[in-house]
Formats: C-alpha cells, structure tokens, sequence
C-alpha cells in the first residue's frame, strides 16, 4: 500500500488540483486545519502582492464523505482569485474576438534562474509564459493542502511534523533587498518527532528514506540544496564525534543522547526525529533584471520584469514541511498498510509493543 499524488494546475489559470491515493479509509480531515496550512504559506515577510489577492482555501472534490475518507481517491481543489485577471490570457481555448489580455503578451526575454529558458527550448515555446505557469511556485498551494492530509494520516501514528525558517535577520536582509530591488534566498528546516525506526529501507536507493526525503524536498521551486541532519558538516567530523552511540534505559529501550543522523542510518528511520534542510535561491525575478537575450530577435536584452516576491522563504518552511510529512506518510502507509484506519493504527502500535524503542 503506498500513497500517491499527482497534481496539475499554473499559476494564473483556473485552480490547482491534487490527487491523492492510497490513503487508509476512515481517516478524518478537518477542513480547518488543512486551510489552516494554506493560510501559513500565505504569510511571511517579502511575498507579493499575489497573496492579498489570492485567499487560499481547499475544497474536496472526491474521496470523502462526512468528513471521513473512503479509501478511494481524494480529489482536491485550491482555486486561483486572480484568474479573473487572466481569464482571457490564460483560456484553454479563446473564441475569436475575445481581448487578449496581459497572459497573451508573448514572454520572449527569459529570467536566468527561472524555467523560462530550459522549459522553453525543451518544449519548443514561442512564448516562455507556457513554460513559467506550470514552472511556478504557486503549485506549491496544493501540495501544501495534500501535506494538511498526510500529517492528519501521521497525527494517528503520533508523528508530528514541523517546518521552520533557520536564516539568521531574514527581515533585514528581505528590506535590504527590496530597497535595492533585488531578492533573497534562506534555509529551513523541517523536523519530525515520534517517526517510529523502520521506515524506508536500504533494499534499493529508490526505498532509502533520507533518498526520498532529498528528493522532495529538491523538487520544491527554488532549492537547490538538501541535508539530512548535520550534512555537510559531517565530512569534516571524525568518525566518533559524528556518530550517534547507542544507549538503552533501565527497561532495555534502545535510545540516543545525539542526533546528527537526522534520524536516519542505512536509508531507514532510526527512531530519533527526523532533521531535514533545505537551501533556497534567491528568486529569479528581478525588479532590476538581470541580462538575457530576446529569444524572438536574438537582440541582447533585459529579463522579463513582473510582479514577484522579494523572498519566499518563510513558505518554504510550510511547504518543505509538507514535502515531509507526505514522504514520511508515504513511508507509513508501506510499513504499516491497511485498508482502514484502524489496521493501519493496530499495525503500527503492534510493531512498537514489539521492538525496544523509546521516544524521545
Ligand atoms: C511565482 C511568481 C509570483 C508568486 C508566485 C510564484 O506570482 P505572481 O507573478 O502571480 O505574483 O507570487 O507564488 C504564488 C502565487 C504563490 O501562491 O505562492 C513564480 O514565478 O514562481
């Protein structure tokens, strides 16, 4: 049993779209709480004006039935306000005389550090807004709403998953930028208490769970680096000051007094929280851009100048935390399986009662 999402949607179009599958039948969601999640991402110093306009909330579409879900799919829906703005830009299919709107304008002069350029010669573009819309961080609403689902899946399993901005003077360093109109970059940090050891495994690199944990969380726009507790910093360690010693307690539960593992040893969870960061560029719109070159002319230029963010860090955090607790749920779901909620929650306490393990 694995959980799956795949999601669809850009940026100035109608709605994003996840679904979801695999999850145990009976699990209840809250609404609140996923729309809740939405709102964090939202807020933090440096983002657009996009985000007074948008009020992200979710709706569900399929999968669930008086606030329980029933096994199957579960379809969810985070709607985009300011397609109103875009309607005619962003139409699958304009009818003739309809105004052509800003969405229209061909995007020719390519942001470095944007998919504009890559995506436009990968898909053999004329105007790298087809390529951008998708590219776009705003995805990361609906991945954020399908993470909401995931830590109410781990919240059965006592898992609690919690993202956080590590950056020293974010603040200063956001109106520092934006008086020079430029854009900054940060780290986050995601940690998860309660992760019971055992879950990925070293079978295959496709199973390791500090594998799958890099990969979603570089797969989040903007990051271009990943660690899994102390990291890179481990490389200049010995070998004794870096690894974790093995203790047990009076009642023979195995426990650890450090955690620069993050958690993780061979690929699997080790019992201890799960530490994971994450390093984000500075974001590739710039209100004073950059050089590129005119992909329609092949005249040397300016980047494409719009409206952006000057940092989206503090959403990383929530969306990096989201990326976890998806993966971590993901990684639940193989080790304790179950069609219902219930054989997924007796599985899982069944496995502590019989390993010698205590939380920390
Ligand atoms: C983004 C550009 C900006 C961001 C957007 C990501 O969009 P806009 O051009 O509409 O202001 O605001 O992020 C979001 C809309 C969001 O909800 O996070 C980009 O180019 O990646």
């Amino acid at each position: 049993m694995s959980l799956n999402l795949v999601t669809a949607g850009e940026s100035h179009g109608p709605a994003l779209v996840a679904i979801l599958s695999g999850l145990p039948a009976g699990l209840v969601l809250d609404r609140d709480a996923i729309d809740a999640d939405l709102v964090r991402r939202q807020q933090g110093y440096g983002r657009s004006p996009r985000q007074q306009l948008e009020q992200d909330t979710v709706e569900v579409l399929a999968g669930l039935r008086h606030g329980r879900t029933l096994g199957t799919p579960l379809a969810l829906v985070v709607r985009n306000r300011d397609h109103k703005n875009w309607e005619w830009g962003m139409s699958p299919w304009p009818r003739e005389g309809e105004p052509s709107g800003k969405g229209l304008r061909p995007v020719t002069l390519p942001r470095p550090g944007h998919a504009d350029l890559p995506g436009t010669l990968k898909y053999g573009l004329t105007d790298a807004r087809d390529a951008l819309e998708r590219a776009s961080a705003r995805q990361t609403a609906v991945a954020v709403a399908a993470g909401a689902v995931a830590k109410a899946l781990l919240g059965y399993i006592e898992v609690d998953v919690l993202g956080r901005v590590v950056t020293e003077a974010l603040e200063e360093r956001i109106d520092g930028a934006r008086a020079d109109r430029d854009t900054v970059g940060g780290v986050v940090e995601v940690r998860a208490h309660g992760v019971p050891p055992g879950l990925g495994s070293y079978a295959s690199k496709e199973e390791r769970l500090d594998a799958r944990l890099a990969s979603a969380l570089m797969g989040i726009q903007a990051v271009k680096g990943v660690e899994i507790g102390a990291g890179f910093e481990l490389a200049e360690r010995r070998g004794s000051e870096a690894h974790d010693e093995i203790l047990a307690d009076d009642d023979g539960n195995l426990y650890r007094e450090t955690n620069h593992a993050g958690g993780i040893e061979g690929g699997i969870s080790n019992g201890e929280p799960v530490v994971v960061r994450a390093a984000m560029k500075p974001l590739p719109t710039l209100m004073r851009p950059l050089r590129s070159v005119d992909l329609e002319t092949g005249e040397p230029g300016e980047a494409l100048v719009e409206r952006s963010d000057v940092a989206a860090v503090e959403a990383l955090a929530v969306v990096a935390e989201a990326a976890v607790a998806f993966e971590l749920a993901r990684a639940a779901r193989e080790k304790f399986g179950g069609d219902a909620l219930g054989d997924f929650v007796g599985a899982w306490r069944a496995y502590l009662e019989r390993i010698p393990w205590r939380t920390r």
